[in-house]
C-alpha cells in the first residue's frame, strides 16, 4: 500500500498543503490558501492586520486555525485519501507567537468535531493577536536582553543569534513589559509551528529545535531553555514553554476532531512542526554540509546547512537547529517580493515579465547607480525607520531602478553572509521571483557562483511531507536516513543552469565596496 504523508506550512500569506507518495517518490496533491482572499473577515492584509505603527505587525491565531479547517475541507472535497494518511508534519512562519490561557490545554483535548475549530478555540487566547516575524516594534527589549546576556557575541553564541526584533523573546517581554496583566494569565507560549501542531495532536505540542532556536531562549549547543535567557526575558517563563523535542517527532495520534471531521485514520500520526525555513531545507534537500538556496520570497532568505555550530559574532546570522539533527544557517531580509511589488506598482510595470525585460535592458553595475530599498524596516543591515535611499540613481528612470533594487538585494546578501565563510559550488534558487532568468542571472554575476533554479512552489510544505514520513519511520523503528529519504524529491530544472558572467562578477567585486559604503552612509544618516 502506498505511503502517504501531508506536510502543511503555515506562512504568512497562505497555508499550503503537500500530499507525498513516498514509495513513488512523488508529490500527488498540493493546494494553497490565501489567507486574505479565503478568510476576508479578519481584514488582514497579505496575511497582517493593519496597524497605525508601521513597527506592529500583528496577525490572527485564530485566522491560521480557520484556514487549517478549510484546507482539511478542501483537501476531502478534491478526492484527497485522507484515510490513508499515515502521518502529518508541517512548518510555520518563524517567529510568530501565540498566548494561551488555562482553557487551552482542555479545548484542545475536547475539539467537537461538529464545531468549526474557530469556534472550538474562543476563549483560549490570552492575547487576540500574534506578533510576527515582520513585526519591528522591539528594539528596546532586544537591547535589554542582550545587555543582561553580555552583549552580541554572546548572545550569538549561546542562542544562536543576537536579539532581534521579530524573535519570540524580545516579542514576550515587550508583552510581559505592556501588558502584565494578560501576561500573568499566559499559561502557554506557542510559536506558529507548535499552536498549528498543538490543534492536530489535540494537545500542547512541543517546540522543535529549528524554530525553537529563533526565539533566543534556547541553547543552540545544548538544545535545552536557556535559564539566563528566560530570566533576562519575563518572570516565570519556564513555566509557559513546553518541551523541546526534535522536529518530525511522533506526538501521538491525530485529534479524534480531524478522524471525525474529514475520515482521518485514528492512528495517522501528528508529529512536531518546525520553521518554514528549516522544513525547505529539506524540501530543497539541502543535506550536506555547505549546500546553499536563496529564496525569493514574502522574505528573502539565504541559507544552508552547517557541519558544526558557528556563530555570527557581529549578530546579523542566525543558526538554527536543522530537522537533519545538524544545524542550518540563515539571514533574513524582510524586504523581499513585497519590496520588489513596489517597484513594480511605482514604475507601473505590468507584470514581473517586463520587470525582467527592463532589467536585462540596462548593464550589470547600473552605472554605479544604488539603491536601499528599506520599504520596510529592515533586519538586514538593522533599519528601524523605513525608507528608500538612491546614490547615483535617476528616480525617473524605471528600467535602472528595476536592476538596482535586485542588485541591491544581491549585494545585501553577499555582503552580509561573509561571515559564514561557506563558498559553494553552486546556490539553489528557488520562490516565487526565481522564474526570472535576468533575476538569475544578476544573483549569478553578483555571488560569482553557478544558480541553478529548484522548482519547488512549495519547498517549506514538501519539507514538512518529508519530516512527517521521517517521523513516521523512526517511530516504526526503522532509522530512516535523509539522504535517501529526500532523494528524487527535489531536482534542479533541467538546463536552468546560470554562470556568472566573469566581466560581470569583477564589476560587481567593485560595486560590492561601493554598497557597503551606501549602506553605512544612509545607516549614519539615519541613526546620527
Ligand atoms: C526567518 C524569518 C522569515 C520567516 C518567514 O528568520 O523571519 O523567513 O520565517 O516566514
Amino acid at each position: 500500500m502506498a505511503k502517504l504523508f501531508l506536510g502543511l506550512d503555515s506562512s504568512t500569506q497562505s497555508l499550503s498543503a503537500v500530499v507525498i507518495d513516498l514509495d513513488a517518490r512523488k508529490v500527488i496533491y498540493e493546494q494553497s490558501l490565501n489567507f486574505d482572499r479565503a478568510l476576508p473577515h479578519y481584514k488582514t492584509k497579505n496575511g497582517v492586520l493593519p496597524n497605525r505603527d508601521p513597527l506592529v505587525k500583528h496577525s490572527p491565531p485564530l485566522m491560521w486555525a480557520e484556514a487549517l479547517d478549510l484546507i482539511f475541507a478542501q483537501m476531502k472535497k478534491d478526492g484527497v485519501p485522507l484515510g490513508r494518511l499515515l502521518a502529518i508534519s508541517g512548518s510555520g512562519q518563524q517567529h510568530g507567537s501565540v498566548y494561551l490561557n488555562d482553557r487551552a490545554a482542555g479545548a484542545l483535548e475536547n475539539l467537537d468535531p461538529r464545531k468549526p475549530l474557530a469556534e472550538n478555540l474562543q476563549g483560549v487566547f490570552a492575547r487576540k493577536t500574534s506578533p510576527i516575524w515582520m513585526d519591528s516594534s522591539t528594539a528596546k527589549e532586544c537591547a535589554e536582553i542582550r545587555k543582561k546576556l553580555g552583549g552580541i557575541k554572546f548572545t550569538a553564541s549561546r542562542t544562536g543569534s543576537d536579539t532581534f526584533e521579530r524573535f519570540t523573546g524580545p516579542q514576550i517581554r515587550k508583552f510581559y513589559k505592556t501588558e502584565p496583566k494578560a501576561y500573568a494569565k499566559t499559561t502557554g507560549v506557542a510559536l506558529v509551528s507548535s499552536f498549528m501542531a498543538s490543534l492536530l495532536a489535540g494537545k500542547i505540542a512541543p517546540i522543535d529545535f529549528g524554530d525553537g532556536a529563533g526565539m533566543n531562549l534556547m541553547d543552540i549547543r545544548r538544545r535545552n531553555w536557556n535559564h539566563d535567557a528566560l530570566k533576562a526575558t519575563a518572570p516565570g517563563l519556564i513555566g509557559k514553554l513546553p518541551p523541546l523535542a526534535a522536529s518530525g517527532q511522533a506526538i501521538g495520534p491525530v485529534s479524534p476532531c480531524f478522524v471525525r471531521k474529514f475520515g482521518l485514520n485514528p492512528e495517522a500520526l501528528a508529529t512536531v512542526w518546525t520553521g518554514d525555513n528549516p522544513a525547505s531545507v529539506i524540501g530543497l534537500g539541502l543535506i550536506k554540509p555547505g549546500q546553499v538556496a536563496i529564496s525569493l520570497g514574502t522574505s528573502d532568505t539565504f541559507f544552508g546547512t552547517m557541519e558544526k555550530c558557528q556563530t555570527d559574532e557581529n549578530g546579523e546570522g542566525h543558526v538554527f537547529g536543522s530537522p537533519t539533527g545538524g544545524y542550518m544557517t540563515l539571514i533574513c531580509f524582510k524586504n523581499g517580493s513585497l519590496a520588489r511589488e513596489k517597484i513594480r506598482e511605482l514604475y507601473k510595470i505590468s507584470d514581473w515579465k517586463k520587470f525582467g525585460e527592463l532589467v536585462a535592458q540596462t548593464p550589470p553595475g547600473n552605472n554605479g547607480g544604488i539603491l536601499l530599498p528599506w520599504f520596510e524596516a529592515e533586519i538586514v543591515p538593522r533599519v528601524n525607520r523605513p525608507g528608500i535611499h538612491r546614490f547615483n540613481l535617476d528616480e525617473q528612470d524605471a528600467a535602472a531602478n528595476c536592476r538596482a533594487i535586485f542588485e541591491a538585494q544581491m549585494m545585501a546578501m553577499r555582503l552580509h553572509s561573509e561571515w559564514m565563510e561557506v563558498s559553494p559550488e553552486q546556490i539553489y534558487a528557488t520562490g516565487g521571483a526565481s522564474n526570472d532568468l535576468a533575476l538569475l542571472q544578476v544573483m549569478a554575476d553578483v555571488m560569482n557562483c553557478r544558480v541553478l533554479r529548484i522548482e519547488i512552489s512549495k519547498s517549506a510544505a514538501l519539507g514538512a511531507a518529508l519530516m512527517a514520513a521521517h517521523g513516521w519511520l523512526d517511530a516504526a523503528g526503522e532509522q530512516p536516513k535523509w539522504e535517501k529519504l529526500t532523494a528524487g524529491f527535489s531536482r534542479p530544472v533541467p538546463n536552468s543552469e546560470i554562470r556568472p558572467d566573469k566581466k560581470a562578477a569583477r564589476i560587481y567585486d567593485k560595486l560590492l565596496e561601493k554598497y557597503a559604503a551606501c549602506e553605512d552612509e544612509a545607516l549614519a544618516k539615519l541613526y546620527c
